[in-house]
């Protein structure tokens, strides 16, 4: 089927990461990879999964909320819409003694990525300033530092980057075609931009999205699709089953089937061949056996500890166990 193409040698001024999406998979080739035979899906991804990383090896990042609830957007999946009757409250920003000693149980623990996420559309300059001291002090405890902080403004990327900043996570969600059905506030394009903005300031990319959300199956090959077509494609995926939160607009929503989440993690490895697929929230609703399905669909990166941003995670200690059963190694 498709072999990603080479990137041929281009003009030096053009040469500069952009997110510019390039042609190099189409929905109808990623909706046949969901179409094929379950075992030969899984061994298509196997292969390439094990062309790339060793299969055995596991990243694992752990996540903060610096900035809890009171949020101006209306994403219909999060509990931290000011606007929808949840039982996350809004909160005022962590202080950078708290965010210190979070990270160092997290590097402790074992983990080498540490993500500080705030419920904001975007972050004011001022709340920029106070998120810059968090990453320098988690940097110098030796972590991988990552925030997700909302769309970002022109030089703001930069202050990100110059405070030492190694990935920015922001999702494209859902496919442009369905993101409006689940968030107005903002748009997808609006999505795109910030991450053009991030690759510009140099900043590794950390983007996916959340299945489970009433979306189609042709909806899902086309988010994949959206990701892997952007020029480089993210450095980092992470693929989020919907938390279904009481008091949001998809609180009610049919879970997906689980093998349809599989064929999902398997679509998004064999066309980000060499891009981190992190397994992210609605872990802790899955069995182990779904989890290890998952690892085997080309998977190699989790959230570890017991907390997502709002909801929980699996107990560290479920996770080292179920290691331990899979013969998995963190990285
Ligand atoms: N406000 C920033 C933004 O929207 O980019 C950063 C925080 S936001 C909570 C980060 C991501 O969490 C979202 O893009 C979404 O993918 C994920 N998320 C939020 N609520 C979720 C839920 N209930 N289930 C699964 N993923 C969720
Ligand atoms: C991502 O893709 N998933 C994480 C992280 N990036 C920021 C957040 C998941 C949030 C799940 C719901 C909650 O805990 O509020
Ligand atoms: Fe706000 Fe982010 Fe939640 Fe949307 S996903 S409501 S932008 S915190």
């Amino acid at each position: 089927m498709n072999a990603i193409p080479q990137i041929a040698a281009r003009p030096r001024e053009e040469t500069a990461p952009t997110v510019k999406p390039v042609a190099r998979w189409t929905v109808a080739e990623v909706e046949a990879l969901y179409q094929l035979p379950f075992m030969d899906l899984m061994h298509r991804a196997q292969q390439v999964h094990r062309e790339n990383f060793d299969a055995n090896e596991i990243q694992r990042s752990t996540l903060l909320s610096v900035k809890t609830g009171g949020c101006s957007e209306d994403c219909g999946y999060c509990s931290q819409a000011a606007r929808y009757n949840t039982d996350t409250e809004r909160e005022a920003m962590l202080p950078l003694d708290e965010v210190i000693a979070a990270a160092q149980a997290a590097k402790d623990k074992g983990a080498s990525r540490f993500c500080m996420g705030a419920a904001w559309r975007g972050p004011k300059d001022k709340d920029l300033a106070k998120v810059s001291e968090m990453i320098r002090a988690v940097k110098g405890l030796g972590l991988q530092t990552c925030v997700t902080l909302g769309m970002l403004k022109d030089g703001q990327a930069e202050e990100l980057k110059e405070a030492g900043l190694d990935y920015y996570n922001h999702n494209l969600d859902t496919d442009a075609s369905f993101y409006g059905q689940v968030i107005t506030t903002h748009k997808h394009a609006d999505r795109i931009d910030t991450l053009g903005q991030v690759r510009e300031a140099g900043i590794k990319v950390c983007s996916g999205g959340i299945i489970g959300m009433g979306e189609s199956r042709r909806n899902r090959a086309a988010l994949i699709v959206q990701l892997a077509n952007l020029a480089p494609p993210p450095e980092s995926v992470p693929i989020n089953n919907l938390v279904p939160i009481p008091g949001t607009p998809l609180a009610n929503v049919a879970p997906i089937d689980g093998f349809e989440f599989v064929r999902t993690i398997a679509a998004a490895r064999i066309t980000m061949p060499t891009s981190f697929v992190r397994l992210s929230a609605g872990r802790q609703e899955m069995s182990d056996e779904l989890q290890a399905l998952c690892f085997l669909a080309g998977a190699n990166s989790i959230f570890y500890g017991d907390k997502l941003l709002t909801t929980g995670n699996p107990e560290a200690d479920r996770d080292e166990a179920l290691f331990e059963k899979l013969g998995l190694r963190p990285i």
